[in-house]
């Protein structure tokens, strides 16, 4: 079995976890099959949104444990495959959509956070299970927590390990919304077909301005919004835009970056 299935749809690519037994757990073959998908979606001009989910009851548990004591590579795993798979996601030139389709734990959890939207269906849960097993967040999952929700809950809920549902996460701008398990898939799909019709350039672009406010001061955040202001506006799509708003009609954006 395929640990990741990849459908090319009409301008975007479900990328979907299948190790549905594992709940979706991640071992090397998962990791390098991954890693593959999304090299190959960076590189395709014609896929302009990712919609990430998995499959089964659950999204991902994180770690493969049964894996760790006999795969040699694990040992690195961090280096190896968590961090590049963060920093791929969050680097994109183009919109990824998370569709939590059940249970996200440890790294599993980390990774749907790590994504530009992120839709939980309402039986969905997130954990932060690494202090049970005596480890830290990892994956992003320090540094995303405090951001999302803040630092009292990001503290309670990465040293206790205690289970979030999708609608607490909703509720704490964990996530962007948890609706009815029967819509997150249609739901997912329609806003990833959406985001693929959109200006994708001008979107990655703002992944970067919005990245980089984490850490710059505000002077150093309106520089930098000036700069990317100058190449959106040298972007096909922002002539297009602007025709198509004066000749209320819609935009027909090409997504291009020249
Ligand atoms: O060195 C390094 O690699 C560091 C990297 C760390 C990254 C991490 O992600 S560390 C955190 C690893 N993940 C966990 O600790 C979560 C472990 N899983 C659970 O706590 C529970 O399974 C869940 C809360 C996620 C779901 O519970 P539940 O009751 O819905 O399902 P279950 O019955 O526990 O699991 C279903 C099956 O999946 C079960 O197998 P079985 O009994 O049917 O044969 C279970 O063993 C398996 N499974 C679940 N999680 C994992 C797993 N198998 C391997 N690794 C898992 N992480």
């Amino acid at each position: 079995m395929d640990p990741i299935l990849v459908e090319n749809r009409d301008g975007w690519s479900r990328v979907t976890l299948n190790r549905p037994d594992r709940l979706n757990a991640f071992n090397s073959d998962m990791h390098r099959a991954l890693a593959g998908a999304l090299e190959a979606i960076e590189r395709d001009e014609s896929c302009r949104a990712v919609l990430l989910t998995g499959a089964g009851r659950g999204f991902s548990a994180g770690q493969d444990l049964a894996a760790l004591g006999r795969d040699e590579e694990v040992r690195d795993t961090i280096e190896r495959f968590y961090n590049p798979l963060i920093r791929r996601i969050r680097a994109l030139p183009k919109p990824v959509v998370c569709a939590v389709n059940g249970v996200a734990a440890g790294a599993g959890a980390n990774i749907a956070l790590s994504c530009d939207i992120v839709l939980a269906a309402r039986s969905a849960r997130f954990i932060q299970a690494f202090a049970k097993i005596a480890l830290v967040p990892d994956s992003g999952g320090t540094w995303f927590l405090p951001r999302l929700v803040g630092e009292a809950r990001a503290r309670t809920l990465a040293l206790t390990g205690e289970a979030v549902p999708a609608d607490q996460a909703a509720a704490w701008g964990m996530i962007w919304r948890a609706v009815e398990d029967a819509e997150l898939m249609p739901e997912a799909e329609r806003l990833t077909a959406h985001l693929a019709t959109q200006p994708t350039a001008a979107l990655a672009l703002i992944k970067r301005a919005l990245d980089a406010s984490a850490t710059n001061t505000l002077d150093q955040q309106l520089d930098l919004e000036r700069d990317l202001q100058r190449q959106a506006g040298g972007l096909p799509d922002f002539a297009e835009g602007v025709q198509a708003f004066l000749e209320k009609r819609p935009a027909r954006f090409s997504g291009r970056s020249s």
